[in-house]
């Protein structure tokens, strides 16, 4: 399969294990190679960019000897595979601890399986950061990392740390469970800002993105879209990219290798009796094992014609034996197996045949072609790569899939006979009814599955990985150069201190104070009206509050504060310094509109628990700060969708603030203040305005690029710099307070 990259951006795959694991025998040292899936899809790749792959050799005896450093050599120069050493203790704490006694069991649903122990946990950090320090050491500036799986993510964030500018992207094999499954995580939140590290995140389906989002969500308090987050000044991309296989491995084999076919036939004739069915599953207990093995035993029970007739081939690979779970796993599993064959063999046919160890390539495919049924049933899979294995194997469209609904697979094989591997009962039933499904039925499902399944291959997937990884890498590149800086604070009061006259525009929720559940509750502090106060004082310095604010806020809280100007309700009215009077806009206003926008909001109130509309004379606003956060993102994004179309051709808009839904006049925006102050204070040489919102970009646009445009917060903004919060925004006006005292005191003297 032909793939095109181009060479000058070389590759960096990081995983836990490499394609080669590391042995001893006797006193020296041997390679094993591991032909998983991934090494298929990226040694191409490898190849291709002169890249390099980064990881444990597997081996935690903690013997350094020399020949084993030859060994590790030839792996560095003849493949390219570079070896992060862990030390036995760290080894054991990351990988069977952490790694697959917390996160495995937690990310597959078993909480009650979780084992944390914290300094499991210090293992997981220490070997994440020698990761790092292995790329570190090879990191070239083109380069795109690519860190693949559960084991390494706060790797991320620790390259991020370290070289501020790397391309790195990240893929999940497992799933990422529900947030509140996730929740149940000691150190979650580590692992979620680990994660925010990258440029580009991509998991198997939409579902595991959606829980991703709302652990974000809930955990950290970070907003997101479907396809992005955007953390302090940068954005993470995200993508569901379901895993594919490399069909040819398979069907290669089937067309030319002779071993392959001559296995097939002689199964063929050695099951001429039966109708087969089979399982291949790693050992663990999220594949469903003794689920499945019960689910047949109900189906002999139940469909007597069946016995004498059908065999269960169950393969099962031996994993993490260390682990006591598997162990027992191991156990269960025999005995079923004794049971079940105890209970129901003949002296002419066994209904389970049990294979515990590793099959040659031949072997398995042989067996994929030979059965009539695949019975996948895991109780979770991130996706499962045997469905898509047994489908390669049935180009001619016999053969039928048996698939569990937790399977990540399940989102793209909807041809699958689709089952809740938990209902014994109804997976018996299903896989009888996939046994006696007509020779048509079976080859349209089949030929609809084996059609994606070629084209949706593990090229194509890791193609579209890297492609999406170079354009988030790229756009991070772009918006660093014209993203808002850290505002050089003593470069801007000494300005303002040399200004002869200056104009400040200050927002007020959000940039002068942090904001509150309620709006009523966002009231000034005394010390905030003293400082107002003290900077409208100054001579030749314009102060404006712009506010989104109606004006009875604005005059309860500032309108005694003399000469600021005060203009409320995103500018639709305005008033000077020393007038009782409000302006309105020029362009005239009818209150007419708010009889048909008003019960759009309310349907929305009504929908939504903890959200409240709040009128103002020239807007209304739908707030839902104080609903379920991922509920209220959901219907904002809905209601604004809604009142788009309504709103349409009309002078309203409607417009998404912080936690809020606002629909107004299109010439009540900030920008249009600005009309009205530049006649007050016409050529201010010392120009400031600072938001946080949406609202005030409209004033950011209208500003000379010269201006002292301040964004509050953390977001993107076309604002040329940035503060933190409030709290530093208020820090700063204090300085232009005291600047101005300075020069008092020295005019004084
Ligand atoms: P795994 O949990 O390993 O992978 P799976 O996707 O089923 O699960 O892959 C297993 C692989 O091992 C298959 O390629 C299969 O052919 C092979 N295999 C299993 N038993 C075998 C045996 N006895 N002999 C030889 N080969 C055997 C993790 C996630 C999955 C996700 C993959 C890829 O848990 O959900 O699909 O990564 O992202």
């Amino acid at each position: 399969m032909e793939t095109n990259f181009t060479t000058e951006q070389r590759v960096i795959v990081v995983s836990n294990r490499l394609p080669f694991t590391l042995k001893r025998s006797g006193d020296g040292w041997r390679t094993e190679k591991s032909a998983g899936g991934l090494a298929v899809a990226m040694n191409p790749i490898l190849k291709q960019t002169a890249g390099i792959w980064i990881g444990w050799s597997g081996e935690a005896s903690g013997i350094r000897d020399d020949k084993r450093e030859r060994l590790l050599r030839q792996w560095a120069e003849r493949e390219r595979y570079f070896t992060v050493d862990l030390p036995p203790e760290v080894a054991r704490g990351f990988y069977e601890g952490f790694s697959n006694q917390a996160l495995w069991p937690l990310f597959h649903h078993f909480p009650a399986l979780l084992n944390f122990d914290p300094n499991e946990w210090k293992a997981y950090v220490k070997a994440n950061e020698l990761f790092r320090d292995v790329i570190l050491e090879h990191l070239g500036p083109n380069d795109l990392v690519w860190v693949h799986d559960y084991h390494l993510m706060l790797l991320p964030r620790l390259l991020r740390e370290a070289a501020p500018q790397a391309r790195v992207g990240f893929f999940l094999h497992i799933p990422f469970p529900s947030s509140a499954v996730f929740r149940i995580l000691p150190r979650r939140e580590e692992l979620l800002e680990g994660l925010l590290g990258a440029d580009y995140l991509a998991f198997h389906t939409y579902r595991y993105l959606q829980h991703f989002r709302n652990s974000a969500l809930r955990l950290l308090g970070i907003d997101s879209h479907m396809d992005r987050v955007e953390t302090v000044g940068r954005t993470v991309r995200l993508e569901a990219l379901p895993i594919g296989i490399a069909p040819e491995q398979f069907t290669k084999l089937l067309d030319e290798d002779e071993t392959t076919r001559k296995r097939l036939a002689e199964m063929r004739e050695r099951f001429r009796c039966c109708r087969v069915l089979l399982a291949v599953d790693r050992l663990d207990y999220t594949k469903g094992i003794p689920e499945r093995l019960r689910a047949f035993r109900r189906l002999l029970s139940d469909a007597p014609h069946l016995r004498g007739q059908v065999v269960l081939v169950q393969v099962a690979v031996p994993s993490r034996e260390r682990i006591p779970m598997y162990k027992e796993l191991r156990q269960e599993v025999d005995e079923l197996i004794g049971q079940i064959n105890g209970e129901w063999s003949t002296p002419d046919w066994t209904p389970l045949i049990y294979l515990r160890r590793n099959l040659p390539r031949t072997e398995l495919t042989a067996l994929y072609a030979l059965a009539d049924v695949a019975w996948v049933t895991p109780l979770r899979d991130g996706l499962n790569l045997v469905a898509k294995e047994y489908v390669a194997c049935h180009p001619e469209g016999d053969g039928v899939l048996v698939l569990s609904e937790f399977a990540g697979a399940a989102a793209e094989m909807g041809e699958a006979f689709i089952v809740n591997p938990y209902d014994e009962e109804r997976t018996a039933e299903a896989v009888a009814r996939a046994l006696a499904l007509p020779p048509e039925a079976r080859r349209e499902r089949m030929s609809a599955l084996y059609k994606r399944v070629t084209q949706n291959n593990v090229f194509s997937w890791s193609e579209r990985f890297l492609s999406n990884l170079r354009k988030a890498a790229a756009s991070r590149s772009e918006r660093d150069s014209t993203k808002p800086k850290e505002l050089p604070v003593e470069e801007t009061v000494n300005a303002f201190g040399r200004a002869a006259h200056r104009l400040l525009l200050l927002d007020y929720d959000g940039t002068l104070v942090p904001y509150a559940s309620r709006p009523q509750d966002a009231v000034p502090p005394a010390e905030l009206i003293e400082l107002l106060t003290r900077l409208a004082a100054s001579p030749n310095t314009t102060v404006a509050v712009i506010s989104g604010r109606s004006r009875v806020d604005l005059e309860a809280w500032f309108g005694l504060i003399p000469g600021l100007w005060l203009a409320a309700e995103h500018g639709a009215i305005m008033r000077s310094p020393g007038s009782m009077e409000w302006e309105q806009h020029p362009a005239g206003y009818s209150a007419e509109w708010k009889r048909d926008v008003y019960p759009v909001l309310e349907h929305f109130v009504n929908r939504t628990p903890g959200s409240f509309i709040e009128e103002k004379e020239f807007s209304l606003v739908w707030h839902y700060r104080m609903s379920v956060p991922e509920f209220g993102e959901w219907l904002a994004n809905d209601l604004v969708h809604n009142l788009e179309q309504m709103l349409a051709e009309t002078n309203l808009r409607a417009v998404r603030g912080q936690k809020s839904v606002e629909v107004k006049l299109i010439w009540a925006n900030k920008g249009e203040v600005m009309k009205r102050l530049t006649y007050a204070c016409p050529q201010p040489d010392f120009l400031l305005a600072a938001g946080d919102d949406r609202t005030d970009e409209d004033l950011f646009a209208r500003l000379p690029r010269t201006a002292w445009t301040i964004h509050v917060g953390g977001n993107t903004s076309r604002a040329r710099y940035r503060l933190s919060g409030p709290d530093e925004m208020r820090r700063l006006l204090y300085s232009f307070s005291a600047q101005r005292d300075i020069n008092a005191s020295r005019h004084v003297a």
